[in-house]
């Protein structure tokens, strides 16, 4: 997969380099590059902002810059991809559709995510239209409903919860089919050893009696149980009026 990201803080994406992501990289499995969004800029201050038609707090994006940036940040894709190649460009944007697990599994398949990283009060709505009209794919992602400064913690976060799910990236693929949100449900609840643990309050606190049973079918029942009880407790909104996962996962 290739990653692109067009943002005025490229070192605000160093992590990507580190970690997981880094070890995808380095491997070959995906290739992240960078960009700055001034490089599009022609005048003296490299300016990419001005203030809103029709007044307002803040600044707006100029539509310029982005439309630059995009021809440029493609042609460099397609030189990589083939000249058919097509990006899925997401705009991380706290008016976007919130990002789930669900998007995650979906982007993990596709060969070329461009990022385009938003800041100040967002960017000219002609960008979005100027695209549409390109026929490119388009998406807005949402972290939840909070406020960040621009997108680039989004995509840290959206880039690591897509990557991980490439074959090949995770070592041992099993742990991402009984982790939280893969079945709809949290996750079950973990214990190692030793199985008998004192506290530093005093408490000898036992591990489920179960889960030294070694009967893998009754270990399985209890887990899937402790999950949907889990979920009712922490997340109700994931669990339909029947108290089935509302987005169960084809598996
Ligand atoms: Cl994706 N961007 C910004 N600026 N704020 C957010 C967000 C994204 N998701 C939640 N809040």
């Amino acid at each position: 997969m290739r990653i692109d990201v067009i943002t005025i803080f490229p070192e605000y994406l160093a992590p990507l380099e580190l970690s997981l992501i880094g070890k995808a990289a380095r491997e070959g499995l995906i290739g992240v590059h960078r960009h700055d969004l001034r490089t599009w800029a022609h005048d003296r201050h490299r300016t990419v902002d001005d203030s809103p038609l029709g007044g307002g707090a803040g600044m707006v994006m100029k539509p310029g810059v982005w439309a630059e940036a995009f021809a440029a940040v493609i042609a460099a894709g397609r030189e990589e991809l083939g000249p058919d190649a097509q990006p899925l460009i997401v705009f991380p944007n706290p008016a976007g559709a919130v990002f789930a697990q669900a998007t995650a599994r979906e982007w993990s398949g596709r060969d070329w995510i461009v990022f385009a990283c938003g800041r100040y009060e967002g960017i000219d709505e002609r960008v979005y239209e100027f695209l549409a009209d390109s026929g490119a794919e388009v998406a807005l992602a949402s972290l939840g409903d909070y406020v960040l400064n621009g997108g680039e913690v989004a995509v840290l976060a959206i880039t690591e919860a897509v990557v991980r799910l490439i074959p090949g990236v995770v070592g041992n693929a099993e742990s991402l089919v009984e982790e939280s949100h893969s079945s709809g449900l949290l996750e079950y609840p973990l214990y190692t050893r030793p199985a008998s643990w004192e506290d530093p309050l005093g408490v000898v606190r036992e591990a489920p009696e179960v889960l030294l049973s070694g009967n893998h079918a009754v270990i399985a029942a209890w887990r899937a149980e402790q999950s949907v009880q889990r979920t009712a407790e922490r997340r109700p909104d994931l669990l339909g009026a029947d108290g089935a996962a509302v987005e169960p996962r084809a598996l």
